[in-house]
């Protein structure tokens, strides 16, 4: 059609100036502009790469109207959530809706409640937002995994602008109210990136607003593609055959599925839902995206052009993902997935006159397709498939004996998925598979990435181009980054000069970051360092919120003047949780108690929606890493790598003055002192003592513990259920313990009282961010049902105040009891804590506190101007 010459240059023109050539639909008769868009993403890396992409094209040609966050799959709500808004903020964007979680559920009998947050697969969802993870568990959850995509490597807070908009609990609108006001308002063009939890729900509770949907642009599936990584040489005896020629991705979950890829199966009963919808659909599946790798001819022009904001973000993200990328194989085996497709899609509708869908960037092919939700054989009953066993009439009426009605994948060890020869695995759920017959859907297939006809171009791919001039183009470009928004903002570090000072006991504080935990340790950073020395915190990802919440503790300290305590990242899976075989991933057992929605990750995430208040840390989670901790290369910055617990424990050991030993306080999972106790046997000795806060001795079938969540098991406490085996551990072991239980911890749980306290003494601005945080707690608690268990973190606190202070003020009372934990397996009974007159270890209980006096101690503490913050918020750091 074109000389080469001239190719690039028609290319460049018409995306800058809109693919403005044809908005004509089939037969010829204008359509309306702009082409309205919805984009349904998980806000992994390269989903920002499709949405930068989307925003930077003429707005009068595609409008992105929303942007619906999939919260199943690679990043965590509260994280994704607030990268989006800055993203936005970045390119001037601030009209864009943005739609996450929603506290709705799926009853029994089917019937969908408005505002379900898609925070689990349809089969797993029930009335919260608690529920297993039987598909997601094939995504790592630490470092290489969604620790790293909710913080963009640590690139995130370093380089986006922070605008107006963040979460707010209550207020945020929910996925399901930005679908309907989008998809009700008339035509809209939907793009689904992530799993397809989110449509598939709205589709079944609103199936009249599916004619408003012209087309859904889905990345996913594997068709007929072979997967291209992993291959060895065909003689080779050492090389490990992992995925290799197979339709899949999941490389954490080869030897189960080879045949799904990471989007349909995060939620396969959804992508079907979404495939039959009888909405066309284009598929961009990994037979397209294989043959568009970052190949290190893209990555070098691209490192020579970085134009605008949006080119920079991009590609520093793109440099840490190859930085740190498992073995050499990054430039073949990290590919455009979801970028590519938001320009197949984009070209497609500039080119609607063409038949077959044809455009500039893909071979497109017709496919009669399904999407595999179960194995065969159908009709069984074996206890896998909650849409079928145990009930009369099978959920959302499907059909027995029908395609939904075989064996589900129930996660990565499912023994009926595992082949017990070859070692490949024989579950298809997820499977895109190309079928005849009632079940299959036409559908337009991306089968290749075009060539690019210029010979002399580097750039041997139509789209890398593209991609290029678009992220690159002045049109609609971002506004500034995080640097020249705040030309104030100083990379300081704030540390105290303890050598002239008596320090007091050496203390480590081992949180898991839970609202009360922040409490806590706003405390024991207010208590004179001739009282305590906070040597160290150490976190344990395995209670209420995701490791990426690291960076609030470094915020807090970098507030309170003290950077100098390091802060040490533990493990993210509780004691026999992570495979064996693949110990970045593993399973939620216990972790699923906790909501993901109000009340938890998304609140904890985000402390409420107040963490962006506090002053920017310098300090924060990094994705550097080095060789010399085992890592793959050195990156740019090795040195900034984040420690872990380990580590930092060890350190602590080193400069702890001779004849000293540790003060431990836990606040969440006792993971990491377990950890800490078994991996070293003189551990143990170093320690003088540990507090403990958790644990409840019911004394009663009336006295119950708190986990709300998991009917079933009456009588345990958050943090010991959700990491039995290390309480177990912990309870076994010479330790000299002081347990402070559920029971002494709700006799000081009194929002009222505190507030009062904290309203009336003078105030600090920690006094006052305390009080804040407090005060908000309490308003929720007292409006929503799902912040019903606000009292368990005001309770949280006791443990430092009673660390801290003279034992008499409070009028404490102690008993020393054999106690016994619960840790074989049984959910029912997992966690739980009891008197054993024969078997039990002594521990110190604590039973009684004067409450009056603790409040007055709290409040006090707080607002005692020595020790104060040293920046007391975000916006006084940006001040002139
Ligand atoms: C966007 O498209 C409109 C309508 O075709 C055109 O008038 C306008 O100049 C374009 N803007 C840019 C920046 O190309
Ligand atoms: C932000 O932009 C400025 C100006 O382009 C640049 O000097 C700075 O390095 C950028 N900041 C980051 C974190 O990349
Ligand atoms: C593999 O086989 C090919 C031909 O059969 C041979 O040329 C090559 O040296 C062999 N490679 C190894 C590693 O044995
Ligand atoms: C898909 O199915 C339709 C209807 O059964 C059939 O006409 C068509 O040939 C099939 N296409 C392919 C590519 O198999
Ligand atoms: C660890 O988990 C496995 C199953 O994954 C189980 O068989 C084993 O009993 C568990 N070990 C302990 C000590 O609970
Ligand atoms: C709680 O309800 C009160 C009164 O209805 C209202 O003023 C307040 O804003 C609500 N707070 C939150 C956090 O929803
Ligand atoms: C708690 O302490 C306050 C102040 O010292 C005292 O007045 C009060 O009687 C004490 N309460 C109890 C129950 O001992
Ligand atoms: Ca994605
Ligand atoms: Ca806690």
């Amino acid at each position: 059609m074109v000389l080469k010459n001239n190719f690039w240059v028609l290319v460049f023109v018409l995306l800058l100036f809109g693919f403005a050539a044809n908005f004509h639909t089939a037969k010829g008769t204008p359509r309306p502009r702009p082409r309205r868009i919805l984009l349904d993403t998980d806000v992994d890396t390269d989903d920002f790469f499709a949405l930068l992409y989307l925003l930077k094209l003429n707005r009068s040609d595609f409008d992105l109207e929303g942007v619906t966050i999939n919260t199943n799959a690679w990043s965590n709500a509260g994280h994704a959530v607030n990268q989006l808004y800055d993203i936005l903020y970045m390119m001037g964007r601030d009209d864009v809706a943005v739609g996450v979680g929603g506290e709705g559920g799926i009853l029994k009998d089917g019937t969908i409640l408005p505002n379900v947050g898609g925070y689990l697969p349809i089969i797993e969802q029930g009335v919260t937002t608690t529920g297993g993870c039987r598909y997601r568990q094939a995504i790592p959850v630490g470092i290489g995994g969604r620790m790293d995509v909710d913080t963009n490597f640590g690139i995130r807070k370093a380089f986006l602008p922070q605008g107006s908009r963040r979460y707010r609990p209550t207020t945020q609108p929910t996925t399901q109210q930005v679908m309907y006001d989008k998809i009700s308002a008339g035509p809209i063009t939907v793009m689904a990136i992530g799993a397809h939890t989110n449509l598939a729900i709205f589709f079944m509770k609103y199936p009249h607003l599916k004619k408003n949907v012209e087309h859904i642009y889905v990345m996913g599936g594997g068709v007929k593609s072979k997967n291209p990584t992993g291959c060895c040489p065909k003689n080779s005896t050492s090389c490990t055959r992992q995925q290799c020629g197979d339709p899949g991705n999941l490389y954490t979950a080869y030897t189960s599925n080879p045949y799904a890829e990471f989007n349909i199966f995060g939620d396969p009963f959804a992508a079907y839902q979404v495939f039959h919808s009888g909405i066309p659909i284009t598929l961009i599946p990994l037979d397209a995206t294989n043959t568009i790798p970052i190949n290190k001819e893209f990555f070098d022009t691209f490192e020579k052009t970085q134009n605008t904001y949006e080119a920079q973000y991009t590609f520093q993200s793109l440099k840490m993902a190859r930085d740190t990328w498992f073995g050499d194989q990054f430039y073949t085996s990290y590919f455009m997935w979801d970028s590519f497709t938001s320009g197949v899609a984009v070209s497609i509708m500039s080119n609607l006159n063409k038949k077959n869908g044809e455009n500039e960037f893909a071979e497109m092919e017709y496919m009669n397709i399904t999407v595999v939700t179960s194995n065969k054989p159908y009709g069984i009953s074996d206890g896998s498939n909650p849409f079928f066993d145990g009930l009369k009439v099978p959920k959302f009426n499907l059909k027995r004996g029908g395609v939904h009605s075989g064996h589900v994948q129930t996660g990565l060890e499912d023994p009926f998925c595992i082949a017990k020869n070859n070692g490949k695995g024989r579950c298809k759920d997820g499977y895109t598979e190309v079928v005849t017959g009632p079940e299959a859907v036409r559908v337009l297939v991306a089968t290749k990435a075009k060539l690019n006809p210029d010979p002399n171009s580097p750039l041997d791919r139509t789209f890398y181009k593209s991609f290029l001039n678009v992220l690159n183009a002045p049109q609609n470009s971002g506004r500034f980054n995080f640097t020249t928004q705040f030309p104030n903002y100083k990379e300081v570090l704030y540390k105290p000069d303890l050598k002239k000072r008596r320090l007091g006991k050496p203390v480590v504080f081992d949180m898991d970051m839970s609202a009360g935990d922040f409490l806590a340790l706003l405390y024991l950073l207010k208590v004179p360092l001739e009282v305590i020395n906070l040597k160290a915190i150490i976190i344990s990802p395995t209670g209420w919120a995701n490791a990426a919440t690291i960076d609030i503790v470094y915020d807090i300290l970098h507030m309170m003047g003290r950077d100098d305590i390091p802060v040490g990242l533990g493990e993210v899976f509780a004691l026999n949780q992570s495979l064996p075989t693949f110990s970045a991933v593993g399973d939620c057992k216990y972790i699923k108690a906790i909501p993901h929605g109000s009340g938890g990750f998304l609140d904890s995430d985000t402390l409420y929606g107040l963490a962006r208040d506090l002053p920017r840390s310098p300090r924060r989670y990094t994705a550097e890493n080095s060789i010399k901790y085992g890592a793959p290369r050195d990156t740019d910055h090795p040195e900034l790598r984040q420690p872990l617990s380990q580590e930092v424990w060890d350190s602590v050991l080193k400069t702890l003055d001779p004849g000293l030993k540790i003060t431990v306080l836990t606040n969440g999972p006792l993971t990491n002192l377990a950890k800490l106790i078994s991996s070293n046997k003189k551990a143990s000795s170093l320690i003088q003592h540990v507090y403990i806060v958790g644990g409840h001795i019911s004394n009663g079938h009336m006295d119950k513990g708190n986990l709300f969540s998991v009917p079933s098991n009456n009588y345990a406490e958050f943090n010991m259920f959700l990491d039995p085996l290390a309480a177990k551990t912990v309870f076994e072991s010479t330790l000299d313990i002081t347990l402070i239980p559920l029971s002494v911890q709700r006799s000081v749980s009194s929002y009222k009282k505190i507030l009062k306290k904290l309203r009336k003494t003078k105030t600090t601005a920690e006094s006052r961010f305390a009080l804040r945080l407090l005060s908000l707690l309490h308003l929720l608690k007292q409006n929503h049902s799902r912040y019903n268990h606000m009292d368990t973190f005001l309770g949280e606190i006791l443990g430092a105040v009673f660390l801290a202070n003279d034992h008499s003020q409070l009028s404490p009372s102690l008993q020393v009891k054999p106690i016994k934990v619960y840790a074989h397996g049984i959910e029912s009974k997992d966690g739980q804590t009891w008197i054993d007159v024969k078997k039990g270890k002594s521990v110190k209980i604590l039973e009684n506190i004067n409450d009056t006096v603790y409040y007055n101690v709290l409040a006090k503490q707080l607002s005692y101007e020595k020790q104060s913050a040293v920046i007391a918020s975000f916006d006084e750091q940006n001040k002139q």
